[in-house]
């Protein structure tokens, strides 16, 4: 499992599309992950738009994880679970999951980082690097946080939180392989294009 640009579902701000739409314009602009986060939504819900997710990302070859619930990654047969720091330890989701599948963590430390990689994730997240509204009550650990992580973590990281077009290349410099975007492609009108911009600006920095 490698990937360049994960892009995580927010239907809260989508412009007028639904979530297949999204992830299918997304992925065509470029997107090699997806992951189905949204908090407001029942678990009835989650799961049948994760089942009909999983027919877009499957024939694009392009892992599906799930945001927080690991019964619900179980339930579609995603690719993987993304766990915050509350949410079920990793030990705990390994056993349910199996070796085969993803787990990633957020972290929000270089000691949480530590921890996740010791404990077997697949891959951390680490954020919010800038301000976010689609996060806006963690404080931003700054790109000093991604610099420590890519000297002193092993297992791929993937940098979030307020990384536009316009400072994605201050993210990389910082030793970011690898971005997650919300807001910037989720919320605006041409994803496609806007997935492709972030795409070619990761590339052209690495
Ligand atoms: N975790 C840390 S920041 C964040 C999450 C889910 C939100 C990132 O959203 P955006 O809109 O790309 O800043
Ligand atoms: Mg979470």
């Amino acid at each position: 499992m490698d990937f360049k640009l994960y892009v995580i579902t927010n239907q809260n701000i989508a412009q007028g599309k639904d979530n297949l739409e999204v992830v299918k314009e997304a992925i065509i602009g470029g997107a090699d992950i997806i992951q189905l986060r949204e908090k407001d939504m029942s678990t009835r819900n989650l799961v049948n738009m994760g089942n009909e997710l999983k027919v877009i990302t499957k024939s694009a070859e392009v892992p599906l994880i799930v945001n927080d619930r690991v019964d619900i990654a179980l339930a579609i047969d995603a690719d993987g679970v993304h766990l915050g720091q509350d949410d079920l330890p990793i030990k705990e989701a390994r056993k349910m999951m199996g070796n085969d599948k993803i787990i990633g963590i957020s972290t929000h430390s270089l000691e949480q980082a530590i921890e996740a990689a010791a404990m077997g994730a697949d891959y951390i997240g680490v954020g919010p690097v800038f301000p976010t509204q689609t996060k806006p009550n963690y404080n931003p650990v700054g790109l000093e946080l991604v610099e420590k992580v890519s000297q002193r973590v092993e297992i791929p990281f993937v940098a979030i939180g307020g990384i536009k077009l316009d400072n994605i290349h201050e993210v990389i410099k910082a030793g970011a392989k690898r971005v997650a975007v919300v807001s910037g492609i989720v919320g605006v009108e041409d994803i496609e294009s806007a997935a492709r911009s972030y795409y070619k600006n990761l590339i052209k920095c690495l």
